[in-house]
This record gives C-alpha cells, structure tokens and sequence, in this order.
C-alpha cells in the first residue's frame, strides 16, 4: 500500500511537472468598441491592455457607430492595421512593445487605446507621440496618457 501511495504521488508530480512545462497557447483578448462605456462616449473598453507576443487582440463593434480600428504607433517591424467601419478584426501582436490606435472617425473624441506586448521597449516614442496627438483632440484628452500611465 505504501508502494502503491508513493508511485502514485510521482505519477501526480510527473502530470503537474509536465502540465507547467508545456507551451501556453496564444491568448485572445477582446476590446470592445462603445458609443457609451464606463469613461463616457465613443471609447475602447478596456482602453489599456497587457498582452504576450503572439497573443491576439479582437476588436469587437459591440455597439455599432462607424467605429474601426487603426494602428497610429507601432514598435519597430510590427505590421499597421485599419479595420472597416463596424466590422470585427483581429490583429496578431507579433512584436515587443507599445501600441497606440485609434478610432478614425471619434479619434478627436479621444476614441483611443493602448496595448503592450511584453516588455514597453518603446514607451518613451509612445509617450511623445501620444501627447502630440491628445493636444488635437477635442475630448477625452487624457484617455491615451491614463492608458499609458498603466505601462509596467
Ligand atoms: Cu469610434
């Protein structure tokens, strides 16, 4: 019986040992497009999100609005994207860094998110080019730094 326990306890710790050294799969995270979120309207809810290389984030038009989704920053190599008005797209995060996009049409309305990918080898260019923008907007001028502010 004693035998039987101790086999059993190392067949457990084999499953869990294995368990954790298997490769974590690619994740998706959804970002949704609001006429009215938690921080008011026209907004990307959440605004700010952390994420892992070869992770992939969707943009949802749960609230229709002639929203779409475009890159505006990028880290060095990783590849722009712009949506169609309404319609979902998903968008592979292939590079290490820090993204700003934008919504086109309600980006004056600070219609505007953040995503980091691993480590924010970036966020010092992210940060310059965020408060360039944020001046032009009209509303939600804070929305990009508040994103920004939660980089780590
Ligand atoms: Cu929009």
């Amino acid at each position: 019986m004693k035998m039987f326990q101790r086999f059993h306890l190392a067949a457990a710790s084999l499953l869990v040992g294995l368990a954790l050294a298997a490769p974590s799969h690619a994740a998706e995270h959804v970002v949704h497009m609001l006429n009215t979120g938690k921080d008011g309207s026209m907004v990307f809810e959440p605004d700010f999100i952390r994420v892992a290389v070869g992770d992939t984030v969707v943009f949802k038009p749960t609230q229709k609005g002639a929203h779409n989704s475009a890159s505006l920053l990028l880290p060095a190599g990783a590849k722009s994207w712009k949506s169609a008005f309404d319609v979902e797209v998903k968008v592979k995060m292939e590079k290490e860094g820090v993204y700003l996009y934008v919504c086109e049409p309600h980006k004056v309305m600070g219609m505007v998110g953040v995503i980091q990918v691993g480590k924010p080898v970036n966020l010092a260019e992210a940060k310059a080019v965020a408060a360039r923008e944020s001046a032009t907007f009209a509303t939600g001028k804070d929305r990009f730094a508040k994103a920004l502010a939660q980089v780590k």
